[in-house]
């Protein structure tokens, strides 16, 4: 059952090669390789229609993204956030030089637990930024009416939630801003890239000001802004990805199918929730791996899957609250995050992409199963 090749966690959507060399062909043309070109236009101008969202912000990448919309929102003191998820979200906090305070997940969404938000905040709080964990949404009714209860921003963190949406409105329109990532792994990609979502035209010109280095004119600086800028290869690169994302999306739904089926009588592994209403972008595929049901660790599944040729990941762990530079905060004490350490422990992220077979997917639930039974 061993693969000839590596399988890991994902592979880049990657468009053929011709599409792509079109497109550069015309920025060889008009020899124009950044700063708002053509193709970078025409990128912002459909992701906002495929996103559902007000007004788009292009970025080199989702982390620069984040300091960025911090900045725009001017915020101060400390931030409430979720210790399940990638390092970029409390480092972006840090990096600003405010203080992340981490606060417990939902056990079934994996998720910022609304109902532990509100005993965090201080005098001290100017934002929530929550994580549509792996693509799922937060309970964002729940959040915007503590947001507003106690006159908060929000700026969620959609690195994975590319293309999701709630009753039909793109996640993208929730909180002040949304922050997406095109990084190679995500569902849409342009090698490296990001973006902001925002809903007045007032805040998208500030954000473009302020990814600009702040520049208003050739004779006027007038923020301290930041290089956030999306370049024409990049862009080029989306726009070719762009085409064949839904063909993607429906690929990855047909091998969720398949995970289910093979998965289902596996005792102790429990999979992601399907939440009413939600048009799932299919971003990752990430199991739970209960010790005593299923008899093996996370770690012995991760190891000796490893063996087998495919490279599951551990996301998230372990958790930012454990990292060497956040665990002296009073919030990253594990007493105060049960829910996010017991999952950090047991969750783990199973090779989840297009270019996956149906037989591959049947092979890696054949391999568990076998881990199981040993
Ligand atoms: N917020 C959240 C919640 C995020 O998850 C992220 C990024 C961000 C913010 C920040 O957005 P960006 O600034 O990145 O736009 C990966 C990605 O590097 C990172 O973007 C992503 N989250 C995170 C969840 O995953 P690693 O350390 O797992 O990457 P790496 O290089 O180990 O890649 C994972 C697997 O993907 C490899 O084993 C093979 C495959 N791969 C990867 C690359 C880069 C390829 O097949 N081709 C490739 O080009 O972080």
């Amino acid at each position: 059952m061993r693969f000839n090749k590596p399988i890991y966690v994902t592979r880049p959507l990657l468009p053929p090669l011709e599409e792509l060399s079109k497109s550069l062909q015309d920025i060889w043309d008009a020899q124009w390789l950044t700063n708002n070109g053509a193709k970078h236009k025409e990128l912002e101008n459909e992701l906002r229609d495929y996103l559902k969202v007000p007004q788009l912000s292009l970025f080199n990448n989702g982390t620069i993204a984040l300091l960025v919309a911090i900045k725009a929102l001017e915020l101060t003191g400390e931030v409430i956030t979720t210790p399940f998820t990638f390092a970029a979200t409390a480092h972006s906090i840090s990096w600003m030089n405010l203080e992340p305070v981490f606060v417990d997940i939902d056990p079934v969404t994996m998720c910022i637990d609304p109902n532990r938000i509100e005993e965090a905040i201080t005098p001290r709080t100017s934002a929530i930024m929550p994580v549509h964990v792996f693509g799922t949404p937060c309970d964002v009714k729940a959040i915007a009416e503590i947001a507003e209860r106690h006159n908060l921003k929000v700026i969620y963190d959609a690195a994975h939630a590319f293309g999701t949406e709630i009753d039909g409105t793109g996640i993208g329109n929730f909180g002040n801003i949304t922050m997406y990532s095109f990084h190679a792994t995500k569902l849409f990609n342009s090698a490296e890239g990001g973006a902001l979502a925002c809903k007045s035209e007032e805040l998208k010109k500030k954000i473009d000001l302020l990814k600009n280095f702040g520049i208003k004119n050739e004779e006027e600086v007038i923020e301290v802004g930041i290089n956030g800028k999306m370049n024409e290869l990049q862009a080029a690169m989306g726009l070719a990805v762009l085409e064949h994302v839904e063909e993607e999306r429906q690929k990855r739904a047909i091998i969720k199918q398949t995970y289910i089926e093979n998965l289902k009588d596996i005792p102790g592994i429990k999979l992601m929730p399907d939440l009413p209403g939600v048009r799932s972008n299919y971003q990752y595929f990430a199991i739970r791996i209960d010790e005593e049901e299923f008899g093996r660790s996370r770690d012995y599944v991760y190891e000796e899957l490893k063996k087998y040729n495919v490279f599951a990941r551990k996301y998230f762990h372990p958790l930012c609250s454990n990292y060497e530079c956040y665990r002296h905060l009073p919030s990253a004490n594990q007493k105060n995050l049960p829910v996010a350490n017991r999952i950090g422990n047991g969750v783990l992220s199973m090779p989840f992409y297009g270019g996956l077979s149906e037989e591959d997917v049947r092979t890696i639930c054949e391999i568990l199963r076998c881990i199981n039974e040993l």
